[in-house]
């Protein structure tokens, strides 16, 4: 049987434009089910909009819309992001859609059955906008702990979920599977900051506010929207419905992505959600950090707020996806500023690939007059190097990859890039030419040709029209040498490509007057 490959990213809170931090989730999920397509695993992809609470109402009542007006047009916003991005999902769910509303539903009074839940009262310090009650102890210098935004004090009768139950199994799951978490400092944080300092049952209902998914059995309480939106991850699958077999084909997920901000929530009371429903757990849940800009957080009020639209309207989609990914070291915050932005243009995409494109195309077009030489001979020194270089890149890439270390991954690609540029410096093949070295020089163009199909093949899943464009120009038509699987190989039948020379990929861009560009799109969002 195939493997499969099941990644979700959490649901978006559809408050508006999605900046280029919301899209960093979304674009490394994507990548990771490309990467696992391209391996011919059987894979599938879900995203959505978390589309209940308070201040959806309230923001819908400020739009003069009803919130389902309002969510449905945030959707739909969120949908035409994901396609100029070009998110291959296989679905997105509306936490608003029936399928999701009947089966939160359904949890909810098995949890009730089970004696999981309890009636009692809650009372504490509630943040509208994160929609989280804290503890006095739990507030930063007063103010909400996750946004920094006063809280109010709040008191209500309410349904309770016992967490306490679950703690020991939870913490005996954490310690069984090290891949569950990653990366693993963040097992260590929710142990000392959530767990030791014990764990509070968690109040999954709310009185004070109507747009919400209604308790069967008691109508007047509104499902407190944690419960709600994470539940979506098996709702959107089938789970409890007529037809589930996209559960029993999908499930546990094998990579669930969220944000810093949100790692509580999916580490510590969905795994709890799903030992109650007696479920398997998703094998990794990856935490990642946010971008940032130099003077702190993205916000309006600051001016420092960049949407991935400027840039992919200036710069292309590809140059965004590389950007966002290669500046985010994932275990810590990655930096966005327009000198960077530019700068990993104008090195990484300019110098370092597109150069290498350029000059071995040109190089097969004037000695061989474009048809890549065949070549079956052994390989010299200077080509056997080249060779296990490539092969040793291939399999640090992979291993990178697979521990999500995204940045470093790319690096890795990047450092055969940088190798194989040196090895036309290396092997001079204008002297080879000069000198009527035709079996060296015919020996260079093919490891050359093949190292660009290598190279093409890597960035696929990153930057998927580049690799096309690229497998285009240097005349890799074959499916089987656009496979994951002929990443082992140098082929051999090097004659039968044709080159077929087109623009540069990357152009180099006059780093003043970009950057400056940037700036005042900035200023302008
Ligand atoms: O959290 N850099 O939705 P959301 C990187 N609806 N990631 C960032 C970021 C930044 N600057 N800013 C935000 C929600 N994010 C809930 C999820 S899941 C059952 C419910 C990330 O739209 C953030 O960490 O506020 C989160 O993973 C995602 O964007 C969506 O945030």
């Amino acid at each position: 049987m195939k493997n499969k490959f099941y990644v979700t990213t959490p649901i978006y809170y559809p408050s508006g434009r999605f900046h280029i931090g919301t899209a960093y989730t979304t674009v490394l999920a994507d990548s990771m089910k490309r990467y696992h397509k391209l391996k011919g695993e059987d894979t599938y992809m879900l995203t959505g909009t978390d589309e209940h609470g308070q201040k959806i109402e309230e923001k819908a009542k400020e739009a003069g819309q009803t919130p389902k007006e309002y969510v449905d047009k945030m959707a739909k916003m969120a949908k035409e992001l994901w396609a100029k991005m070009n998110i291959q999902y296989d679905d997105y769910i509306q936490t608003t859609e029936e399928r999701h509303e009947k089966i939160v539903q359904k949890i909810f009074e098995i949890f009730l059955e089970k004696g999981d839940i309890y009636k009692g009262e809650y009372e504490g310090l509630y943040c509208v906008p994160c929609e989280t009650y804290f503890t006095q102890s739990q507030l930063v210098e007063g103010k909400c702990p996750d946004c920094g935004r006063e809280v109010i004090p709040m008191k209500e009768e309410a349904y309770f979920f016992n967490m306490k139950k679950y703690v020991d199994r939870l913490l005996a799951y954490y310690d069984e599977h090290p891949d569950f978490i990653k990366p693993a400092f963040r097992k260590t944080e929710m142990i000392k900051n959530f767990i030791e300092p014990g764990l509070e049952d968690l109040c999954i209902t709310r009185t004070s506010f109507d747009w919400g998914i209604k308790v069967p059995s008691d109508p007047k309480h509104v499902i407190y929207v944690w419960l709600d939106a994470l539940t979506n991850y098996l709702t959107a699958l089938g789970y409890l419905s007529d037809d589930d077999a996209l559960f029993q084909k999908y499930w546990p997920a094998d990579l669930q992505i969220v944000g810093k901000d949100i790692a509580r929530f999916h580490l510590i009371y969905w795994p709890i959600f799903l030992m109650a429903l007696d479920l398997p757990l998703p094998k990794t849940i990856l935490v990642h950090n946010w971008i940032m800009m130099k003077d702190g957080k993205m916000s309006k009020s600051k001016g420092n707020v960049i949407y991935p639209e400027t840039l992919i309207d200036r710069y292309g989609l590809d140059a965004t996806r590389y950007f966002l990914l290669r500046e985010m070291p994932v275990a810590q915050d990655g930096f966005f500023s327009p000198e960077a932005f530019i700068e990993r243009y104008n090195f990484d995409l300019c110098n370092d690939l597109s150069n290498l494109l350029n000059r071995t195309v040109s190089m097969v077009n004037k000695y061989f007059e474009g048809i890549v030489p065949t070549y079956n001979g052994t390989p010299n020194e200077a080509d056997k190097e080249l060779e296990e270089y490539s092969e040793k890149q291939i399999v640090e890439f992979e291993n990178k990859l697979n521990e999500y270390e995204i940045a470093n991954s790319l690096q890795e690609i990047w450092n055969l890039i940088s190798r194989t540029n040196k090895y036309i410096d290396e092997t001079m093949p204008w002297a080879l030419s000069k000198e009527e070295e035709t079996e060296k020089l015919k020996s260079v163009m093919y490891h050359l040709i093949e190292n660009l199909r290598k190279i093409a093949i890597l960035i696929k899943p990153f930057m998927n029209d580049t690799a096309d464009n690229i497998l285009r120009q240097i005349g890799v038509k074959e499916a089987n040498l656009q496979n994951w699987e002929s990443l082992k190989i140098y082929d051999k039948n090097g004659g039968q490509k044709v080159i077929e020379k087109g623009e540069p990929i990357f152009m180099r861009l006059n780093a003043e007057e970009e950057v400056e560009f940037i700036k005042q799109a900035m200023k302008g969002n």
